[in-house]
Protein backbone atom coordinates (compact mmCIF):
# COMPACT_ATOMS: atom_id res chain seq x y z
CA UNK A 1 0.00 0.00 0.00
CA UNK A 2 1.24 3.44 -0.42
CA UNK A 3 2.03 5.68 2.29
CA UNK A 4 -0.53 8.20 1.56
CA UNK A 5 -3.26 5.29 1.91
CA UNK A 6 -1.56 4.30 4.95
CA UNK A 7 -1.90 8.25 6.01
CA UNK A 8 -5.32 8.38 5.10
CA UNK A 9 -6.62 5.19 6.97
CA UNK A 10 -4.65 6.39 10.04
CA UNK A 11 -6.35 9.41 9.59
CA UNK A 12 -9.88 7.57 9.14
CA UNK A 13 -9.45 5.87 12.22
CA UNK A 14 -8.38 8.46 14.52
CA UNK A 15 -11.36 10.78 13.39
CA UNK A 16 -13.74 7.31 13.53
CA UNK A 17 -12.31 6.76 17.39
CA UNK A 18 -13.48 10.02 18.54
CA UNK A 19 -14.18 10.51 21.33
CA UNK A 20 -13.22 7.74 23.50
CA UNK A 21 -9.46 8.68 22.19
CA UNK A 22 -9.94 12.40 21.56
CA UNK A 23 -7.92 13.45 18.62
CA UNK A 24 -8.07 17.15 16.94
CA UNK A 25 -6.47 18.42 14.09
CA UNK A 26 -5.92 21.95 16.69
CA UNK A 27 -6.24 22.76 19.89
CA UNK A 28 -8.75 25.58 18.13
CA UNK A 29 -10.73 22.86 17.39
CA UNK A 30 -11.29 20.84 20.85
CA UNK A 31 -11.95 24.38 22.26
CA UNK A 32 -15.15 24.93 19.60
CA UNK A 33 -16.01 21.25 19.98
CA UNK A 34 -16.72 21.17 24.08
CA UNK A 35 -17.80 24.48 24.34
CA UNK A 36 -20.76 23.45 21.26
CA UNK A 37 -21.02 20.28 23.04
CA UNK A 38 -21.39 21.93 25.97
CA UNK A 39 -24.23 24.39 24.20
CA UNK A 40 -26.06 21.89 22.68
CA UNK A 41 -26.24 20.03 26.41
CA UNK A 42 -27.38 23.24 27.79
CA UNK A 43 -29.99 24.50 25.34
CA UNK A 44 -31.48 21.41 25.88
CA UNK A 45 -31.13 20.91 29.63
CA UNK A 46 -32.32 24.86 29.71
CA UNK A 47 -35.87 23.68 27.93
CA UNK A 48 -36.37 21.21 30.40
CA UNK A 49 -35.11 23.65 33.39
CA UNK A 50 -37.24 26.34 31.84
CA UNK A 51 -40.25 23.73 32.43
CA UNK A 52 -39.39 22.93 35.83
CA UNK A 53 -39.74 26.40 36.74
CA UNK A 54 -42.94 27.61 35.07
CA UNK A 55 -41.16 29.51 32.62
CA UNK A 56 -41.92 27.41 28.86
CA UNK A 57 -45.06 25.17 28.96
CA UNK A 58 -45.02 21.71 30.39
CA UNK A 59 -44.97 19.35 27.67
CA UNK A 60 -43.90 15.67 28.73
CA UNK A 61 -42.58 14.40 25.00
CA UNK A 62 -40.62 17.24 24.56
CA UNK A 63 -39.03 17.39 27.82
CA UNK A 64 -38.39 13.51 27.56
CA UNK A 65 -36.85 13.99 24.50
CA UNK A 66 -34.69 17.41 25.13
CA UNK A 67 -32.68 15.73 28.31
CA UNK A 68 -32.27 12.65 26.51
CA UNK A 69 -30.19 14.79 24.29
CA UNK A 70 -28.81 16.28 27.25
CA UNK A 71 -28.07 13.35 28.51
CA UNK A 72 -26.43 11.56 25.67
CA UNK A 73 -24.15 15.36 24.83
CA UNK A 74 -23.26 15.12 28.77
CA UNK A 75 -21.17 12.60 27.95
CA UNK A 76 -19.12 14.45 24.89
CA UNK A 77 -17.39 18.08 26.37
CA UNK A 78 -14.72 15.97 28.20
CA UNK A 79 -12.85 14.72 25.03
CA UNK A 80 -11.87 18.07 23.87
CA UNK A 81 -10.32 19.03 27.26
CA UNK A 82 -7.32 17.64 26.18
CA UNK A 83 -3.35 18.99 27.13
CA UNK A 84 -2.54 21.99 25.13
CA UNK A 85 -6.26 23.16 25.50
CA UNK A 86 -6.14 25.67 28.22
CA UNK A 87 -5.22 28.72 25.97
CA UNK A 88 -6.93 30.38 23.43
CA UNK A 89 -10.85 31.29 23.15
CA UNK A 90 -11.91 29.73 26.27
CA UNK A 91 -12.97 30.52 30.00
CA UNK A 92 -11.79 27.14 31.08
CA UNK A 93 -9.22 27.85 33.97
CA UNK A 94 -5.70 26.38 34.31
CA UNK A 95 -6.87 24.38 37.23
CA UNK A 96 -9.00 22.25 35.35
CA UNK A 97 -5.40 20.64 33.80
CA UNK A 98 -3.63 21.08 37.24
CA UNK A 99 -6.60 19.32 39.56
CA UNK A 100 -7.69 17.19 36.74
CA UNK A 101 -9.10 14.52 39.73
CA UNK A 102 -11.64 17.39 40.99
CA UNK A 103 -12.54 18.39 37.43
CA UNK A 104 -13.20 15.00 35.95
CA UNK A 105 -15.41 13.87 39.80
CA UNK A 106 -17.42 17.26 38.54
CA UNK A 107 -18.10 15.72 35.18
CA UNK A 108 -18.72 12.48 36.29
CA UNK A 109 -21.02 13.99 38.63
CA UNK A 110 -23.17 16.12 35.75
CA UNK A 111 -23.35 12.83 33.77
CA UNK A 112 -24.76 11.11 36.50
CA UNK A 113 -27.31 13.64 37.33
CA UNK A 114 -28.00 14.35 33.77
CA UNK A 115 -28.82 10.43 33.56
CA UNK A 116 -31.36 11.25 36.21
CA UNK A 117 -33.19 13.73 35.04
CA UNK A 118 -33.37 11.80 31.88
CA UNK A 119 -34.84 8.69 33.44
CA UNK A 120 -36.92 11.57 35.58
CA UNK A 121 -38.66 12.84 32.16
CA UNK A 122 -39.15 9.47 30.89
CA UNK A 123 -41.97 9.50 34.23
CA UNK A 124 -43.57 12.34 33.01
CA UNK A 125 -43.73 13.62 36.16
CA UNK A 126 -43.16 17.45 36.45
CA UNK A 127 -42.08 16.76 40.58
CA UNK A 128 -39.50 14.17 39.61
CA UNK A 129 -38.25 16.51 36.73
CA UNK A 130 -38.16 19.52 39.05
CA UNK A 131 -35.89 17.33 41.83
CA UNK A 132 -33.31 16.14 39.28
CA UNK A 133 -33.69 19.86 37.84
CA UNK A 134 -31.99 21.24 40.78
CA UNK A 135 -29.78 18.39 41.45
CA UNK A 136 -28.50 18.60 37.54
CA UNK A 137 -28.15 22.57 37.84
CA UNK A 138 -26.29 21.97 41.18
CA UNK A 139 -23.69 19.99 39.21
CA UNK A 140 -23.43 22.83 36.41
CA UNK A 141 -22.69 25.42 39.11
CA UNK A 142 -20.32 23.69 41.28
CA UNK A 143 -17.93 23.36 38.27
CA UNK A 144 -18.19 26.57 36.83
CA UNK A 145 -17.84 28.43 40.41
CA UNK A 146 -14.64 26.49 40.53
CA UNK A 147 -12.89 25.84 37.10
CA UNK A 148 -14.74 28.63 34.81
CA UNK A 149 -13.64 32.45 34.35
CA UNK A 150 -16.13 34.80 35.30
C1 LIG B 1 -28.14 26.22 32.80
C2 LIG B 1 -26.86 26.73 32.49
C3 LIG B 1 -26.06 26.51 33.55
C4 LIG B 1 -26.80 25.81 34.59
C5 LIG B 1 -26.71 26.53 35.89
C6 LIG B 1 -27.55 25.87 36.94
O1 LIG B 1 -29.11 26.19 32.06
O2 LIG B 1 -26.48 27.31 31.38
O3 LIG B 1 -24.81 26.81 33.65
O4 LIG B 1 -28.16 25.71 34.08
O5 LIG B 1 -27.14 27.84 35.74
O6 LIG B 1 -27.29 26.45 38.18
Amino acid sequence: MKKFSILLLAGAALTLALPASAQFAKAEDAIKYRKNALFVMQQNFGRVAGMAAGKIPFDAKVAADSAAVADFVSKLPWAGFGPGTDKGETKAKAEIWTDKAKFDDYANKMQAEMTKLSAAAKTGNLDNIKLAVTATGGTCKSCHDDFRAK
